[in-house]
């Protein structure tokens, strides 16, 4: 089964050079591809768009300052099964629950800075992917 995801490589990502680290780890996945690309600063609208279930947990003003503290990477991931699998890539959010193998469990040890963002299900992806690539057909 195809699917497409969204996957933020976070600010914290950007910022110590693991930018290719994480896209080589995706790329090594049989079967998948990625179908858009961009290096970008996120505004309050996107972020608050995004992290809008979070809103009123305590984490959430934290979490929306880290997003907009520098550059992400927002990447559309297509491929077999690739929701459930980018989610695994990723591991659990807290990395130090992560397994290492995984991307938080190799590189994380912040719950807030734990790399990487991906879509949680088909309803997320589709409605994530709007806000981030509302041209894609
Ligand atoms: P994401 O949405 O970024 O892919 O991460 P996730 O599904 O694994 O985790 P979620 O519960 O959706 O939380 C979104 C992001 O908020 C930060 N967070 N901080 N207790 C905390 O300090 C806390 N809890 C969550 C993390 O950056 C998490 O990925
Ligand atoms: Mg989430």
């Amino acid at each position: 089964m195809s699917q497409r995801t969204l996957v933020l490589l976070k600010p914290d990502a950007v910022r110590r050079g693991l930018i290719g680290e994480i896209i080589g780890r995706i790329e090594r996945k049989a079967g998948w591809a990625i179908s858009a690309l961009e290096l970008r600063n996120l505004d309050q609208d996107t972020l608050e768009a995004h992290y809008g279930e979070h809103k009123g947990k305590p984490f959430y003003e934290p979490l929306v300052v880290f997003m907009a503290s520098g550059p992400v990477v927002a990447l559309v991931v297509e491929g077999e099964r690739v929701i459930e699998g980018m989610r695994q890539l990723a591991g659990p959010t807290d990395p130090i629950a992560a397994a290492p193998g995984s991307i938080r469990g190799d590189f994380g040890s912040i719950v807030r800075e734990n790399l990487v963002h991906a879509s949680d299900s088909e309803e997320s992806a589709e409605r994530e992917l709007k806000i981030f690539f509302p041209g894609l057909v």
